[in-house]
């Protein structure tokens, strides 16, 4: 009698089983970008001038290549001084849909009257941060830090 009550769930429990060991496997789709946080910079250029001739400190905003493709494009703050952190969050979630090529992130003076000056960057594959809910970028070369706040989405394949 006992034992028949019993077969319902071990049915049960060998097709809970059988769907456990036939389920897809997972892979990362892409990388939300949340929020980029400027954490360091340089206040002057490689040749210490400042950045701006009358208004001294730099106007910083971010873009987000996919090789040499231009993928996000943020506003820009006035007067940036290193003692402060930039957060760059306008327009996003960014989604680095191709985990596994190179992207860079990088910073620029806005200056109204001229281009844009580089103030410098990185180049990151995301597949190599996979799972880190911050990406930090930042050399021993480099005065400048970054951190990437994101989420990894997979899909089944
Ligand atoms: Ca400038
Ligand atoms: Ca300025």
């Amino acid at each position: 009698m006992k034992t028949n009550h019993l077969y319902p769930w071990l049915c049960a429990a060998v097709l809970v089983l059988s769907l456990l060991s036939c389920r897809r496997e997972e892979v990362l789709n892409n990388a939300q970008v949340n929020q980029i946080r400027l954490d360091y910079f340089s206040e002057v250029t490689d040749e210490g001038d400042n950045w701006d001739i009358f208004t001294n400190y730099p106007d910083i905003f971010v873009k987000v290549f996919r090789g040499n493709q231009l993928v996000y494009t943020s506003p820009y703050y006035d007067e940036c001084q290193n003692q402060n952190v930039y957060t760059y969050n306008q327009g996003m979630p960014l989604y680095l849909e191709f985990p596994n090529e190179t992207y860079s992130v990088a910073i620029y003076d806005y200056d109204s009257t001229s281009e844009d000056e580089f103030m410098g960057g990185f180049e990151f594959k995301p597949v190599d941060h996979e799972g880190e809910e911050i990406i930090r970028l930042f050399s021993l070369t480099s005065e400048i830090e970054f951190s990437l706040f994101v989420d990894w989405n997979y899909v089944r394949e």
